[in-house]
């Protein structure tokens, strides 16, 4: 993974003000016992630190890349109304990208190691946004099941351990609220519609909804990094609970819709209380995180090529900045 690649600054050296290195280790071991922030400024393992580097930068990854599905649709929104909300919505997730990005940032790496190493191909970014957006109804599954996964996944890390990372997700989380919301609105419009609007509906619910059941990462026996960063505090639930919970609340909202969800192994467990579902094509998630998903290149591509277009907006802003403390420091003198 790229965090290997990337040189992480060395954590705070103590000094004669700081804790012992046992003490430390103490201090921050308690801090998460007892529930507490750990902030920038704080002493931490260089396993929590790169751990929380590998996560808020994958999730950082994933809302730039994530505008690109949506991106194309802009342009064929069918009304007025639809296009701003689109647009909208798109520039939320540049937006979380900042925050998450500018978190990443206080443990030690500079941005543009992050976006170097997506751009390489070395970083990781959520594997939905390696499908296709085929029709208008995928932006209305997009926001009412992408979205809706990514709130399930989003609020339990408004607890996060690191206090950086919590404090972004609130406002994160606020925003994906309306992202679902204007989703399942686009699906509901479509599903009142016409017979044709209606098997549209139905046929972006029958393309997302595996993808979707996979974002939540692999089931708990398998993934390598659940148990140690929940011990951490970064992670509160797993990715199985998560999934279980995106499902039971799902469920009856494609019941309203009216839509049927591609699982022929769907059904309610009285005993369990939670809805039992059929087996995950584990191999497409593995071949898709690997690189040969329907658009990896296609949206690696596209990243590359908008940061090589951007090139003289970051060149002039660091002119234009580097200009006014010419002038402040002669101000000053
Ligand atoms: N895609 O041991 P675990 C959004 C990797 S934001 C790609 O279980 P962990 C907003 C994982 O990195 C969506 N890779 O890992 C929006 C690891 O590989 P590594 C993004 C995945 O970290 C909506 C390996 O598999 N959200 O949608 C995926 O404990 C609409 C083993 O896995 C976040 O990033 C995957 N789906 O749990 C924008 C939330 N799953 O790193 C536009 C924060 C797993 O060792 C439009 N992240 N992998 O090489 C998390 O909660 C966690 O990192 C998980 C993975 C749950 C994603």
């Amino acid at each position: 993974m790229y965090t290997q690649a990337i040189d992480l600054k060395p954590g705070t050296e103590p000094t004669a003000a700081m804790p012992a290195p046992g003490d430390r280790e103490r201090a921050f071991e308690a801090a998460i016992a007892d529930d507490r922030r750990i902030e920038p400024q704080d002493w931490m393992p260089e396993g929590y630190r790169k751990t929380l580097v590998r996560q808020i930068s994958q999730h950082a990854h994933s809302e730039v890349v994530g505008m690109l599905p949506e991106g194309n649709w802009v342009t064929r929104a069918p009304s007025l109304r639809r296009k701003a909300i689109l647009l909208a919505k798109i520039q939320d997730e540049g937006g979380h990208g900042l925050y998450l990005y500018a978190a990443a940032e206080t443990l030690g790496v500079s941005r543009e190691e992050l976006v170097d190493a997506l751009h390489a191909g070395k970083a990781k970014y959520s594997s939905i946004f390696n499908y296709p957006a085929l029709t208008w109804a995928d932006m209305g599954a997009i926001g009412w099941l992408v979205d809706g996964a990514a709130i399930m996944n989003q609020v339990p890390l408004c607890r996060c351990s690191y206090g950086p990372y919590a404090r972004a997700m609130i406002r994160i989380c606020k925003e994906e609220s309306f992202h679902q919301r204007q989703g399942f609105d686009i699906m509901l419009a479509l599903c009142r519609g016409t017979p044709a609007q209606k098997a549209m509906a139905q046929d972006a619910l029958d393309r997302w909804w595996w993808p979707v059941v996979m974002m939540f990462g692999p089931s708990d026996s398998e993934s390598i990094h659940s148990a140690q960063t929940m011990r951490w505090g970064i992670k509160r639930l797993s990715n199985d609970e998560l999934r279980q919970r995106f499902i039971d609340a799902t469920v009856p909202q494609a019941e309203l819709l009216g839509l049927r969800i591609p699982d022929p192994a769907l059904r309610w467990n009285e005993a369990r209380g939670h809805y039992d579902h059929g087996p995950i094509d584990w191999s497409e998630f593995w071949r898709v995180i690997e690189g040969d998903g329907p658009c990896n290149r296609e949206r690696l591509a596209a990243r590359v090529r908008a940061h090589e277009n951007g090139a003289w907006v970051r060149e002039a802003a660091l002119a234009h900045a580097a200009r006014h403390a010419g002038t402040d420091s002669r101000e000053a003198a």
